[in-house]
């Protein structure tokens, strides 16, 4: 194992002058490292992957110096066009290191959203034409790739990439963000927002941990299954889909769950769909103000008025609750509102150590949700 602290002051010392990305669960001690050792402009934990690319890409701009972009490598997806239009060679030739977690790494076991993901992950960054190399386990030869990376990425003028396998970092405990003081966690909210929704409700839930406790609590109250849509991957897409369903569903309530990380990734879609979305179309944000899935790294959640932007576009907004019995009172006020209405909920971070995962597979939960839509037999 190689100690995030090591990676962080060779990439210092070799010139790199600001970090910025989305967390990733194998990334989490390195990420956990920067964000507590680096303040103001030079770490940003970024609304989506595309937007840290354009932060080192306008570093380099501004500097000549190199920008160090970490995520998942479903984020591969959110950085195809700026690496591809913007970085590029053939473009403006903007060098850069990109810090890759390898979720899904064939013979690796992980969840379903990652087997593909992982297969195709080292062809992706081949097929960009970007050189990259998997950085090693092995403290020597670890400081040995990331001066391959730096000198690789200023000869070239061009992005590269390290990849970082699972269990590559020594542990580092983020420290506390002060979101644990509030009353209610991610879990208990859930849980009434399963009971306070009409029973013909369909459910779209965000990636992570609000997908898998909507599916624990739902078994547990032996709930038929089929009224949940559980978007495992496709972060900060869930609205979307939701809206999707609801524009074509008139008779029932379409509620999303979604997460502050998730929203804050696609936050164009409020715009959009606040103009757009039907009556049935209920949105509720679960706000930790963190990406608690993958480490607990902060986001800009308790620090802007999500219900404020959400009304500017077009949306109806409750007041932000922050305990149960405000939130029942709210989805009582919810349930009587026309949408595009929204629901701020502030939580407190964390989850059960025990939390399981979907026990069906993606099919399955799509049929069975197609189903009691009477979409297909
Ligand atoms: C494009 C993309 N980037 C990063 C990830 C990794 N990821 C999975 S869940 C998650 C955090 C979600 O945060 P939030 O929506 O606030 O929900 P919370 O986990 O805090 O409940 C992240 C970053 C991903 N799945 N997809």
């Amino acid at each position: 194992m190689i100690d995030p602290s090591a990676v962080f002051n060779s990439l210092k010392e070799k010139g790199v002058g600001v970090f910025s990305g989305v967390p990733d669960s194998l990334l989490k001690d390195f990420c956990a490292y920067v964000t507590t050792h680096t303040s103001g402009p030079d770490h940003v934990i970024t609304a989506n992957e595309g937007a840290a690319v354009g932060i080192a890409a306008g570093h380099h701009l501004a500097t000549g110096g190199l920008g160090l972009v970490y995520m998942q490598n479903s984020g591969l997806g959110n950085v195809v066009n700026p690496l591809l239009s913007l970085a590029d060679p053939d473009v403006y030739s903007i060098p850069m290191l990109l810090l890759v977690g390898w979720r899904g790494e064939p013979g690796v076991r992980d969840e379903p959203q990652h087997v593909k993901q992982g297969r195709v992950t080292l062809q992706l960054l081949e097929c960009m034409e970007i050189p990259h190399r998997l950085l090693s386990d092995d403290p020597q030869v670890a400081e040995s790739d990331l001066a391959w990376a730096v000198a690789t990425a200023r000869d070239r003028s061009a992005p590269v990439a390290l990849v970082v396998r699972k269990g590559t970092f020594s542990p580092c405990k983020l420290e506390s963000t002060g979101q644990e003081s509030l009353s209610l966690s991610r879990e208990r909210a859930i849980e009434c927002l399963v009971d306070e929704i009409e029973p013909r409700a369909m459910v779209v839930s965000t990636t992570g941990m609000i997908s898998r406790e909507l599916f624990e609590i739902r078994k547990n109250q032996g709930q038929p299954p089929g009224l949940d849509f559980l978007t495992v991957g496709s972060m900060g897409h869930a609205s979307s889909i939701a809206f999707g369903v609801a524009a074509q569903v008139p008779d029932r309530s379409v509620y999303c769950f979604d997460g502050d990380g998730s929203v804050l990734m696609h936050l164009g879609s409020i715009a959009v769909l606040g103009g757009v979305a039907p009556a049935n179309f209920k949105h509720i944000v679960i706000n930790n103000g963190c990406h608690d899935s993958v480490g607990g790294q902060p986001t800009v959640g308790f620090d802007i008025a999500l219900g404020r932007i959400a009304e500017a576009c077009g949306y109806t907004c409750l007041e932000c609750v922050e305990d149960e019995a405000s939130l029942r009172a709210a989805m009582a006020r919810l349930r009587e509102t026309d949408g595009p209405v929204m629901l701020e909920i502030r939580v407190r971070k964390g989850a059960r150590s025990d939390l399981g995962r979907p026990t069906t597979t993606p099919l399955e939960n799509k049929e069975g949700f197609m189903r009691t839509l009477g979409a297909v037999d």
